[in-house]
């Protein structure tokens, strides 16, 4: 029995080193064009290190007991019947439990509070959606437009809202995501790192990501990152 137990163990090792080298040498991630971004992709590259172990583990014990413990009769009969380990079931239940109460804390309740604990902003921008189109105000300049337009190196407030059904902000170069419901206002923080255009880089686009009807997946709003005299430049020319 330890002799299956050693050639299992080895074969888990070996599917999770692969596993761990692939997932930190493959580039996953579009362009990151936020602190947000930062904090949410090494959200993201933890759970994957945490996660690939199980999964490995869980691949590893299927495939060894299927090569070895294959049947090579005709017609085979049923095997002996197999008793559980109590151990070896506490321990898988410790050891998951434990992972899933530590990524509770890190990166969840850890990244909740990077991302939204400091709600100081530079700059507020409000967007409401409608079946099917943003609609961005600035309420310190009093410009409407259907695309966000923001200076580099600025916090940003953005507060969502919709005014029919529920919608979801998103922007993928961003990587922070809110839900727009009718009749409350939700709010979402982002401090671009970098200047981009959506003709650029289509990543630098507002999306809905919350199917809301037929011109769901058309309901987007280009994103402009600028330098701040750029910006300056815009607000001016945008103002009523
Ligand atoms: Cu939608």
């Amino acid at each position: 029995m330890g002799r299956h137990y050693l050639k299992a163990a080895i074969l888990w090792i070996l599917l999770t080193a692969i596993g761990e080298f692939l997932a930190l040498r493959i580039p996953l991630f579009p362009t990151a064009a936020a602190e947000e971004a930062r904090i949410i992709d090494s959200s993201f590259i933890l759970l994957m290190i945490l996660g690939i172990p199980v999964f490995t583990f869980v691949l590893a014990v299927l495939i060894y007991t299927l090569s070895t413990f294959r049947s090579r009769e005709e017609a085979p009969e049923d095997g002996p019947p197999v008793h559980g380990r109590p151990a070896v079931a506490l321990l898988w239940i410790t050891i998951t439990a434990g992972l899933a109460i530590y990524v509770i804390f890190n990166p969840g309740l850890k990244g909740l509070a990077e991302l939204r604990a400091n709600q100081r902003a530079d700059l507020v921008v409000r967007v409401e959606g409608s079946r099917w189109f943003w609609k961005v105000t600035y309420p310190e300049y009093g410009i409407t437009a259907r695309e966000i337009v923001l200076p580099v190196h600025r916090r940003v407030r953005f507060e969502v809202t919709s005014v029919d059904v529920v919608h979801s902000f998103w922007v993928p170069a961003f990587r922070v995501k809110i839900d727009a419901v009718p009749g409350i206002v939700t709010r979402v923080f982002v401090t671009p790192t970098q200047t981009g255009t959506f003709q650029e880089d289509y990543h630098f686009r507002l999306q809905c990501a919350e199917l809301c009807g037929l011109g769901h997946s058309m309901m987007t709003a280009p994103v402009t990152v600028l330098e701040q005299g750029e910006f300056d430049a815009w607000v001016g020319k945008a103002k009523p």
